[in-house]
This record gives structure tokens, sequence and C-alpha cells, in this order.
């Protein structure tokens, strides 16, 4: 069978595979790699320069190359068009979104170092498979390079609608880029219509009828494959972690009380201003439920660098302090806050504890923490989720609560309902969810990408 080449910005190394790690990518993918795989990218290092000659490691029959960013690349390409640009714009908050022609200039070159320093290591019958919105321009560079195998790309985040999409300056450049890929995959159908609709606009061409896409006389097939869990494994890892030490002293800590969690990477797109204006809606509203419930949020630190994360973190600190300085009381603290990254098997078993998971993004492309949530919970007697619309985890999740998460009155009012709701309706919903969760799981996203790739017309 063909080898498989995993191509993402950020590689995870040996000692991160094993210990505590934030992030989707990393998470979905660690999931359901085959061994032989070779995974390419980023070692999270930064040097003078960017290196060209890729380092080895071995982990668990994965073979890992890596290649150091230099410190200006780093700027402009990560910190700049990546996360100051493509970041914010496909998330649909072009407020936010600011553009630099020399930094998308630094995008383009390190997208064409990746493919260089790629080249010598690959077979010609290796299956190439490119992910995220750092790489847009990787398969065009590749195909530059005179590669010809089958390459497809994965955008783990949303895709916006064209109306926003072609704010972007290199508008039509990135997007007849993309088209170098033989397979396109999103999570969700929106992600699909939106790209579709946007190579309407932009490239005049419609694929809206069979979703093959036909540019400078090569075929890319767009597909919709939502990335999954380990639901078994998770499960099983949340089933160990309750019973840990640490688990049952937070458990003791809550003298009773009920728990309700939100996970998130401390990112302005997790909507977590706004959650935490609707928990203090909930107390003021529901003042029966003082004393009787315990809010932890914990938000691992993320792109620090970026002024933007700096400032939501000023933001949240503040209102942690007014929430809890205008509701705590000597023997209880509402809202616990944490901007620390917490190990994997703790927050299993933490999600296992929590009645109410709080997931309310303004916009994700998936949101894996609400599958996460779902899998960890005791069947007996599981916990509510409470579920942003604008995720892509919605869009197969529809016995969660869902919410418009810019409501603060529904958001608050969802929390009331999550705490009020009878065991057999719990019971009902989860039972669906987890049913749903075993179909799409991490296992079944990577087989269908690979599948698509290898059956793609070439
Ligand atoms: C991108 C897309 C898409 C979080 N805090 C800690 C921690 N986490 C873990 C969670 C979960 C993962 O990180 C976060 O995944 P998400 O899917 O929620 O979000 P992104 O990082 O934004 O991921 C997203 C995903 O890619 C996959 O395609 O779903 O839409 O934005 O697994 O549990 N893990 C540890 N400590 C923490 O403190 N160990």
């Amino acid at each position: 069978m063909a080898r498989l080449v995993i191509v993402s910005n950020r590689v995870p190394d040996a000692s991160e595979a094993t210990g505590p790690r934030a992030g989707g990518l990393a998470v979905g993918l660690a999931d359901a790699l085959t061994p032989g795989t070779l995974w390419f990218g980023w070692s999270g290092r930064r040097g003078r320069q960017t290196t060209t000659e890729p380092a080895y490691a071995e982990f668990r029959r994965l073979t890992y190359a890596t290649i150091d960013l230099g410190e200006a690349d780093y700027r402009a390409f990560y910190l700049g068009f990546s996360n100051g640009t493509l970041w914010p714009l496909f998330h649909m908050m072009p407020n936010l979104t600011s553009f630099d022609r020399a930094e998308y200039a630094v995008y383009r070159e390190v997208n064409h170092i990746f493919a260089t320093a790629l080249l010598p290591l690959l077979r010609p019958d290796d299956l190439i498979w490119i992910h995220d919105y750092q790489l847009l321009g990787v398969a065009a560079a590749l195909r530059a390079l005179g590669v010809h195998n089958r390459i497809g790309f994965f955008l783990h985040i949303p895709f916006p609608a064209p109306a926003i999409y072609e704010v972007l300056p290199p508008a039509r450049e990135l997007l007849s880029g993309m088209l170098a890929n033989d397979v396109i995959g999103f999570h969700t159908e929106r992600d699909r219509w939106h790209f579709l609709n946007t190579v309407n606009v932009i490239l005049g061409i419609d694929a809206t009828a069979d979703n093959v896409i036909t540019h400078a006389g090569h075929s890319t097939q767009v597909i919709v494959t939502p990335i999954g869990i380990d639901v078994d494994g998770f499960t099983a890892q949340a089933v160990r972690a309750a019973r840990r030490v640490a688990t049952k002293r937070m458990v003791e800590s809550l003298s009773g009380r009920t728990l309700m969690i939100g996970i998130d990477r401390l990112d302005y797109t997790k909507g977590l201003p706004a959650r935490f204006d609707a928990y203090q809606r909930f107390l003021a509203n529901y003042p029966e439920h003082r004393h009787h419930i315990s809010f932890l949020q914990i938000a691992a630190p993320s792109r620090e660098e970026v002024d933007r994360y700096r400032a939501l973190r000023k933001d949240l600190d503040n209102k942690t302090g007014a929430i809890n300085g205008a509701y705590s009381d000597f023997d209880w603290v509402p809202l616990r806050y944490m901007t620390r990254t917490v190990s994997r098997s703790l927050i299993a078993g933490f999600y296992r504890t929590a009645r109410i998971g709080l997931v309310t993004p303004l916009r994700d492309g998936m949101n894996l923490v609400a599958k996460e949530y779902v899998a960890a919970q005791n069947p007996a007697d599981p916990g509510v989720l409470v579920l942003s619309r604008f995720t892509g985890a919605a869009a197969g999740m529809a016995e969660a609560l869902q919410v418009n998460p810019l409501d603060i009155d529904a958001v608050a009012e969802a929390i009331g309902a999550a705490l009020a709701m009878p065991l057999e309706e719990r019971q009902m919903r989860h039972a669906a969810l987890l049913e749903r969760l075993r179909h799409e799981s991490a296992k079944a996203y990577c087989d269908a990408f690979t599948a698509s790739l290898r059956g793609a017309n070439h």
C-alpha cells in the first residue's frame, strides 16, 4: 500500500506526543495515524534561519521529519499572514484581519521551502496529505517542482463566504494554488458550499453540481470528511482518569456542587468573553443556583506573541475578577479560571465529572472538545452539552442544547435548562450523540480522506 505523507505546519515531537497538547489537528490525527506514515513540517523550534535539511525522529513506528523556522520567517509567515490575516478572515471576522504584502511574500516563500525540503523525501507512489491554512500554497509549489503524486489538502478551520474571502488581496492566487490539489476536504457541507461558491465568484467555474473543479487542465474533487475522535479510547481514558487522585481532589473541592466545564485554547474565536458574560447573566437570573454550581474554565495559552491574544487574556482576567468579586462567598467561588495547559488525562477526568460542557465558539471549523465531552460521559448519568450553532460539530450534534453564543440570555437559559434536565432526557440525548460520534471517528476521517485521495482522478 502506498505510504502516507502528512504535511502540517506544526509536527508534535516525541515528548509532546505523550505529554500535554492543546490543538485539534495534533489530537485528531494522532488518534488515527498508521505505522509507516511520514509526518513532515515545522519542529516548533526557531533559529537564525529556516532550515531546509529535515531532522528525523522515530516514535511509535511513525517517522517525523522536521525543519526549523528562522525568527523573521516565524514572525511574517506564522504570526503575520497565517494568524493575523488568514485565521481571523477564515473565521469570518474581517474587522480583526490585517494584511501586509511583505508578510504574504514570506508566507509564499515558506510554503515553497516546505515543498523544497519535502521533495527529496518523496517516493513516486506516496500519497501526500497537506493540512490547514498555513500551507495553502504547498501543493502548487510541489507541482512547480515536478511532483506528480496524488496530493490532498484538508482545511481544519471554516472556509468563509465568498463576500468575505474576496477581501483577501491575494484571493485569486491562493485559490488557484489550492486547485493544484487532487482532493480538497472540509469538515462540513457549509464550508464546501462556501468554497465552491467562492471558486464560482472568483474564478468563474461552476462546480456546484458535481463537486469537481477543472482548472488549468487539472481536476480537483471537493469532499466533506468531518474529523472525529477515538471514542472508545477516550471513554476508557475518562473512566481511568475519574479514579485518579487529582480528579478526586477536584471533586472533593466542589463540596457536592455541580461542575460546569469549558476547555479551549485561549483564542478569540472560542467566544470566551461572551461565555463569561453569559455565566454572569445566569448567576444574576437564576439566584437559586448560586452556591450550587462551579464553572471551571481551562484556557490553554496560545499564540501569545500576537497582540490580540494578549488583549483577550487581559479582558478575561478582568471579567473573572468582576464575576468572582460580585458573586463569591467566603465558602464559594463561582468561576475557576486557569490559563494553563493541563494533561489530556486530567481533562478526560474533568469532563466525566462535569454535569455541563459549555462549548460556545463564535466560529469553529469542527471543535473536538464537544466530541470529547460527550465521549467522556457516564451513559448511566450523562451530562449535557451546550453547543454553539457556529461550530462544525453542531452539524452532527442535534441533541446538544444548541445556542447562538452572542445571545448571552439564550446561553444563560441553556445552562438553566441543562441543570433542570431529567435523567431520562439526558440519557436519550447522550445515546444519540454517542452513536453518531462512533460513525464519525478519527479513523473514519482518515480512512475517508485517504480513500478519496487514492481514488482521485489523476
Ligand atoms: C482546529 C480547529 C478543529 C485544549 N486545552 C487543552 C487541551 N486541549 C485540546 C482539546 C482538544 C484540542 O486541544 C482542541 O481542539 P479543537 O477542535 O477544540 O480546536 P482547535 O485547536 O482550534 O483546532 C477546530 C480542529 O482543528 C481539528 O480539525 O476541530 O475547529 O480550530 O482535543 O482537548 N489539551 C490538553 N491540555 C489543555 O489544556 N492536553
